[in-house]
């Protein structure tokens, strides 16, 4: 889509800092951190939000396995980290293209907000 922001930073469009990508996923430094380390897994295929992933779609899976290497590789798979989704305005969503957020770099407590 051509007015979705995340469209166009896999379209290299709009800068980002990615550091992981591959033929289904994007990862990218959030460009407005609310921790250390804050990246944004990104399907490269244009999905609204959360509620609209197709039942047989395995990209939550993949994303998932997206997530886990890159904790690896930052050396914070065993110190820590929260992923998540937002959905929706009520949910916190401002950008209406499918994305996990992965966080860490600090003490995330027992709650985010
Ligand atoms: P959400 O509220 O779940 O829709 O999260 C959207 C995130 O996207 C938010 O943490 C800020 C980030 N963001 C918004 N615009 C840009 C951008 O142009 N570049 C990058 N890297 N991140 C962005």
């Amino acid at each position: 889509m051509t007015d979705c922001i995340f469209c166009n930073i896999i379209a290299r469009k709009i800068p980002a800092k990615i550091i992981y990508e591959d033929e289904q996923v994007v990862a990218f430094w959030d460009a407005y951190p609310a921790s250390p380390i804050h990246l944004l897994l990104v399907p490269k295929t244009h999905i609204a939000t959360f509620n609209d992933i197709p039942e047989e779609d395995q990209i939550l899976t993949h994303i998932g396995s997206v997530a886990r290497k890159i904790t690896r590789d930052l050396g914070i798979a065993e110190s820590g980290y929260r992923v998540f989704i937002n959905v929706n305005r009520g949910g916190g969503q401002v950008v209406f293209h499918l994305h996990a957020h992965l966080v860490s770099g600090k003490d995330l407590g027992t709650v985010f907000f």
